[in-house]
């Protein structure tokens, strides 16, 4: 049954369908002690608290090592498990083999997605949704919350309420937690927070991998385990769970983000079942836990305030807790060895017993430099490495212990960077250590810091090499960098050439592919069929370039018959597959292949002789070099031949079994024809089908092709257009002077060879020069759209939904058609006479296109075709290279029209969205109406991917003015408030500005009367967008010329100095998605609509959190399943701009009353609900209204994503929204607060503004089928087939809700209308 609490209005129901797929268990309470204890099992003696605290005496003894444990080997003898229940090898990434343990151990989790953490929130809700019963009997309570500070604050409740809680995160969202980190350490509550450790955003964000996170709260009085691997996240996530009970101490869980934490491995995962025992050993101190909570049986009081009298003693008083956590850590990691036959300790040696020069370091590289240091024992070396697992508290006794007498030189590694400190974190605390040993008589060693790894850079064997070989230095260097070439401070150590520390018989594979062509998933999945061998061990990891989609993909395979730890990027592939046939000129993916090797490669070529009139010389004499086994299969054509498409994944995946052999066909097929079913079941029948029939097809459609011996003199042919240098963009961008930029730092990167570039081609502080997409040319599109003139009629509309800006309409003279390519043909252009003479043509960048096919079927003329990329890409690329060198005509149209603002330069272009994205063309939209005087404060989301990964900035400058949007991201939480901010500099700064200009003017005798008129003028209409710009025009040339005139007044000179920067009225836009404005910003965002100053925010609603994968935002409608909620959403979408309008949208109390001497007349919002696709002409009206607007704007914009699963494919997303609109889904309005219309005047002269604003309903008639609409989205139709009841009943109070807020929609605009009406007489009068 579904019911529905009602309170009070729409907007607050909740729908609770209580037979759905996601149905929790009843929780049934039984005793704590009966379902932990199996007999026998000994518990923990006594609650911790009630305990004397055992003194842990940290002493120094004379010689580091004496009497400790003897250095181990690299290779540990296992312990024998125990435990009864059978451990399952399975290939697993780190943050599931962390998830199954937290979700077994907690009794709540409190979750928000943040990369690479993400997958462990996804995980446990999954399992929730499912009902699994974890150890305490219950099915995890799990609760998305609005943002990490949110998740801290409800995880520190939970605990006081005596729960177990976890939470899974990293990066920002760690930094977001530290005030309540600090509270739940003081208040001693057990609790286990589990990190994939991420780089922090400074003068970049970064999605990848260090410490910088965990280094962040190493102050907050949190343990801190490290786990190295993805066994040891499953491994150390138990012991943190056990542990922090036994302690009384909160654990920070972590481990490397992506290395370790989306790493595949197979690894040896125990059933929960396993760690019941474990469990009923700390059922005591779970008891203890949940006696001390807050609870009105036995009340207490919590987060007082604390004078100076005792505040002090209170925080000395915990110490005992932290001085018992190292041995509680070490007897737990005992405990769980005897379960798991895997014994750790706090603090690892590995090498040679007598090493003299040991690392000291922790995380996945530790697998690395343990593998550098057996193989360099082996050569008679004596190196040795101490793995750092418990780092907070820090135990120098066992450090001490761990590290051999014999080490006279020691290197700490870091992955993190301290900014102007001494050293970084790890290094400080073994220098301490190694100086108290010395002052107490022990012996001195040498010790040296180095940084390592930041951002996921790989960190190889032959680095590891390089810091072995610098503590063989008489004076071995000191805060030194490894991976990097820093040419500018001189820190980093050279590296030599790479050594293969690999076990003996590890294959290793390399495949290229474009994201979204189903690489990744499909080597997910072979990963998975190979590690389910019984003697045969793998590892998959995955590196991806920026781009949103169409992006680069490298899957890095192994497998071999020994256990593979090797935590760093493949890099000589027996096997290589290259899934895109033009990879093979852009990128050098030869240089990984090992001589002799296998290269498959997915083309049309048939023969050596097609190869060779196509491909590079540099990459035939490459292929001579190597000598590969090479083959080519036409994927394309055999998935086409099947109905899949683009989709080769299967193809390829199959092609890889055959070849490598890894398992004989026979058995691989079935496999294969397994994983698809699992894979692709839930999208029908058909596709399974379809993939099944690629598999087939697949092995016969392969080509051998033999390296003729010829192609090892092949000579180089001269550069040709895709060359990049001689294209318009690339001249365009050298006359800017960012050419060296271009050359040094963009093309490099773009080639995938950024790792080699050195830290002097950089610009610190993190700036990025306007426009490199240009130069990018990424050429993805398999088929792009060609104009049939004849058809068109010159609507423009094809421009305007285009999200990549790679089609534009064009104006040519005569005479400038005379020196055009023989293919550029074009029109007479229609309208007005002013335009006579004029040609018009439709022209497609066939290397910027992405092949969306969104123009085609926009188009209402049917005058666009796609063509395959072969045919058009030659004659295409060079009609757009001469359209580009057209002047731009925009000025002859009216830029605030549909079809004149396609005529206007788009000022953001050739984005990295993903192909057909709904977001791209609003931003694009805005920056032909106001481009040139446009600041964008852009929150953390896909807007800020697509928009600003460096170094492909796609916002670009008029060539001309050089005048374009200048852009920035502070954080995902705060954009409101970063943009309101740059708002009152700007606001500031003009205000200034014009007092200079006044007193200027008021002087009388500075200046030109002209220039002081120009100067009045300017005062006049300076917050007036294109009023102000006119007069800036007018006064500019007049300011410039009067300035530079010899002996001028400074006056003069500092208005002239600051003319281009505060001249124009700024257009600040505030711009990010659902996640930010409906959650994580949404406090910020309330604020900022309630200063009533002029900004403009902008809200790229896709309706859940699409940069992060697709979770649940408060914006997600009633029943679709996305992340985080995969049991389908049970609340009703949170109304933003409703919210807005009915608390900020009126009710401005006049000056008179307001006592604030800063009274602001535009208090009220402006707001409007828009679909671009649905509705272009009140996009524009939105738009245009918004910037006018003197105070807070605000307009919510419904943008089609991938992520809503269009069943027709994103090429189709404008029909879908437009039927969103039309079936009353997305209403289109524009609400124009009681400040902007007209006041009225009473017969006595008093001014009366406005008491109500007017509500314009843009999308009047509901018509269509709701269930139709939702019908074609996997969002919604998946819950259709998972629970058709719950979903019919949710999807029936969606049409409810419709239908309620239509009415009320229509009810606003009627009561606008009326108090019109009333309004009209006493105008009159
Ligand atoms: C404090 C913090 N938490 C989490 C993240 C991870 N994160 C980055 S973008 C994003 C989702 C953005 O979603 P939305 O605002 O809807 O924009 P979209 O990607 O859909 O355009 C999240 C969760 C972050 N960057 N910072
Ligand atoms: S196919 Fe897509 S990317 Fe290419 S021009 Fe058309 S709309 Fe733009
Ligand atoms: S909003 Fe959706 S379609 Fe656009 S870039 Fe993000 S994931 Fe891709």
């Amino acid at each position: 049954m579904v019911s529905a609490m009602t309170l009070g209005c729409n907007s607050t129901r909740i729908y609770v369908a209580t037979h759905c797929a996601g149905q929790r268990r009843a929780l049934v309470p039984r005793p704590l002690s009966t379902r932990l204890s199996p007999a026998g099992f000994s518990r923990v003696p006594k609650p911790l608290q009630d305990r004397e605290s055992r003194a842990v005496t940290v002493r120094f003894k004379e010689n580091g090592n004496s009497g400790a444990q003897p250095a181990r080997s690299p290779s540990p003898t296992r312990q024998e498990p125990s435990s009864k229940h059978k451990a399952v090898n399975k290939a697993i990434d780190g943050n599931e083999a962390t998830a199954n343990v937290a979700y077994a151990m907690s009794d709540v989790s409190f979750i928000y997605p943040i990369t690479p953490a993400t997958p462990m929130g996804e995980h446990v809700d999954v399992w929730a949704s499912e009902g699994r019963v974890n150890l305490l009997g219950n099915t995890m309570q799990v609760l998305e919350m609005e943002s990490e500070a949110g998740v801290a604050g409800a995880l520190h409740g939970a605990l006081s309420a005596g729960a177990l809680a976890t939470t899974f995160t990293c990066s920002q969202g760690l930094l977001l937690m530290i005030p309540n980190m600090y509270k739940i350490a003081g208040e001693l509550l057990p609790c286990v927070l589990h990190v994939s450790a991420r780089a922090l955003a400074g003068e970049a964000l970064s999605i990848f991998g260090d410490h910088q996170d965990v280094m962040a709260v190493r102050q907050a009085g949190w343990a801190m385990l490290c786990s190295h691997s993805v066994q040891e996240a499953q491994d150390m996530a138990l012991v943190s769970h056990l542990a922090t009970l036994k302690a009384s101490v909160p654990f920070v869980h972590f481990f490397d983000g992506f290395r370790t934490s989306h790493e595949i491995s197979k690894v040896s995962v125990l059933d929960q079942e396993a760690y019941r025992p474990l469990m009923a050993g700390v059922a005591d101190a779970i008891e203890h836990h949940r006696a001390n909570a807050l609870n009105p049986a036995h009340p207490h009081q919590r987060g007082t305030s604390q004078g100076p009298d005792i505040y002090f003693q209170m925080l000395e008083a915990a110490n005992k807790y932290y001085l018992a956590v190292p041995e509680i850590v070490q007897q737990t990691m005992d405990e769980v060895a005897a379960i798991t036959g895997r014994p750790h300790k706090l603090f690892e040696y590995v090498g040679a017993p007598d090493a003299e020069r040991v690392i000291v370091a922790m995380g996945s590289g530790c697998k690395v430099i343990e593998e550098t240091v057996a193989y360099l024992n082996a050569r008679g070396e004596k190196v040795g490495l101490l793995k750092v697992r418990l780092f907070r508290p820090w135990s120098a006794e066992h450090f001490l212990a761990g590290l051999p007498a014999s080490a006279k030189k020691i290197a700490v590694l870091d992955r993190t960077k301290e900014a102007g400190s001494q050293g970084e974190p790890l290094y400080l605390d073994v220098a301490a250590t190694l100086a108290k040993q010395a002052v107490a008589g022990g012996v001195l060693r040498s010790v040296v810091g180095g940084r390592y790894g930041l951002g996921s850079k790989d960190f190889t064997p032959a680095m590891a090499k390089a810091v072995f070989d610098n503590l063989s230095a008489d004076k071995p260097k000191d805060a030194f960098t490894v991976g990097i070439t820093d040419d500018v401070t001189f820190t980093s150590l050279r590296v030599g050439p790479e050594i293969n520390t690999l076990p003996q018989g590890t294959y290793q594979c390399l495949f290229w592919g474009m994201g979204s062509d189903g690489t990744v998933g499909a080597n997910k999945e072979a990963i998975k069929i190979i590690a389910k061998g019984d003697d045969t061990f793998a590892q998959a990891y995955f590196s991806y370039d920026a781009h949103k989609s169409g992006g680069v993909t490298v899957s890095h395979l192994r497998f071999g018959p020994k256990p593979i730890t090797s935590s760093y990027l493949v890099g000589e592939a027996d096997y290589l597959g290259i899934h895109l046939q033009s990879y093979l000129s852009k990128y050098d993916c030869l240089s990984r292949l090992k001589p002799g090797g296998v290269c498959v490669l997915n083309a049309t070529w048939k023969s050596a002789r097609e190869m060779e009139a196509a491909l590079p010389a540099k990459v035939l004499r490459q292929l001579a070099a190597l000598g590969p086994q090479l083959y080519v299969v036409d994927a394309r054509a055999v998935a086409d031949a099947v109905g899949l498409g683009k989709r080769i994944n299967m193809v390829m995946q199959t092609v890889f079994f055959q070849l490598s052999g890894v398992v004989p066909m026979e058995s691989a097929v079935p496999l294969l024809k397994e994983s698809i079913k699992k894979a692709y079941g839930k999208k029908g029948e058909k596709v399974v089908m379809q993939n099944c029939a690629a598999v087939d097809g697949a092995v016969s459609a392969l080509v051998k092709i033999e390296v003729p011996a010829a192609w090892a003199n092949a000579n180089d042919a001269p550069e040709g257009r895709l060359g990049h240098s001689h294209t318009p963009a690339a001249q365009a961008a050298a006359a800017k002077g960012v050419a060296h930029f271009l050359e040094e730092v963009v093309k490099p990167v773009l080639a995938m060879e950024g790792d080699r570039l050195p830290v002097s081609v950089f610009r610190p502080g993190g700036f990025m020069p306007p426009g490199t997409t240009a130069i990018e040319q990424r050429t993805i599109a398999s088929h792009v759209p060609v104009w049939e003139a004849s058809n068109c009629t010159q609507c423009n509309i094809c421009a305007f939904v285009c999200p990549h800006a790679a089609i534009r309409p064009v104006l040519a003279t005569p005479e400038e058609l005379a020196a055009a390519p023989a293919g550029f043909n074009t029109l007479p252009i229609k309208g007005s006479k002013d335009l006579a003479g004029y040609q018009y043509r439709v022209q497609v960048s066939p290397v910027d296109c992405t092949g969306c096919e969104l123009c085609v079927h926009v188009c209402p003329d049917e005058a666009l075709k796609a063509e395959p990329i072969a045919q058009v890409l030659a004659p295409e690329s060079a009609n757009w290279d001469f359209m580009k060198a057209l002047p731009n005509r925009g000025d002859l149209f009216d830029k605030n029209t549909v079809r004149g603002s396609q005529f206007q330069q788009p000022l953001m272009e050739f984005s990295g969205a993903c192909e057909g994205c709904g977001e791209t063309p609003y931003v694009k939209l805005l920056t032909q109406m106001f481009g040139e005087r446009m600041v964008v404060a852009n929150a953390t989301g896909c807007s800020s991917i697509w928009g600003g990964s460096a170094p492909s900035n796609p916002y670009t400058v008029n060539p001309i003015t050089g005048r374009g949007p200048a852009w920035a991201n502070s954080l995902f939480e705060d954009n409101a408030q970063f943009g309101l901010g740059i708002h009152m500099g700007l606001k500031q700064r003009r205000a200034s500005y014009a007092n200079a200009v006044k007193s200027l003017v008021a002087d009388g005798s500075v200046g030109s009367a002209e220039l002081r008129m120009a100067l009045e003028e300017w005062l006049q209409v300076m917050d007036n967008g294109l009023l102000c710009h006119q007069a800036s025009l007018v006064l500019t040339p007049l300011l410039e010329t009067e300035a530079a005139a010899p002996g001028a007044p400074g006056a003069l000179q500092y208005l002239a100095a600051g003319s281009k920067d505060l001249l124009e009225k700024p257009s600040v836009w505030i711009v990010g998605g659902d996640g930010w404005a409906y959650d994580i910003g949404f406090g910020g965002l309330d604020h900022v609509i309630a200063s009533g100053e002029d900004v403009n925010i902008l809200v790229l609603d896709t309706e859940m959190y699409s940069n992060t994968g697709g979770q649940k935002s408060k914006s997600t409608p009633l029943g679709a399943v996305v992340k985080f909620a995969a049991g389908g959403k049970s609340r009703a979408k949170k109304d933003l701009a409703m919210l807005a309008m009915e608390t900020y949208g009126q009710d401005v109390y006049v000056a008179s009353v307001c006592l604030e001497a800063n009274y602001n007349q535009f208090l009220c919002v402006y707001v409007a609900s828009v679909c671009l696709e649905a509705n272009y002409n009140q996009v524009m009206k939105a738009f245009a209204e918004a910037e006018a607007h003197k105070g807070v704007s605000l307009i919510v914009a419904y943008a089609p994503c991938v992520m809503q699963g269009i069943s027709e494919g994103m090429s189709c997303s404008v029909n879908e929204a437009r039927a969103a609109v039309e079936v009353g889904y997305w209403p289109l309005y524009r609400w124009t607060p009681s400040t902007e219309l007209p006041s009225t005047t009473d017969s006595e002269g008093y001014v009366h503004l406005a008491e109500h604003g007017k509500l314009t309903l843009d999308s009047k008639r509901i018509k269509g089928n709701l269930e139709d609409f939702l019908a074609r989205e996997n969002r919604f139709s998946s819950l259709t087939r998972k629970n058709p009841k719950a979903s019919e009943e949710l999807h029936h109070h969606l049409q409810d809700d419709i239908n309620s807020r239509q009415a009320k929609l229509k009810r606003m605009e009627a009561e606008g209308k009326e108090m019109d009406r009333k309004d009209k007489p006493e105008q009159q009068a």
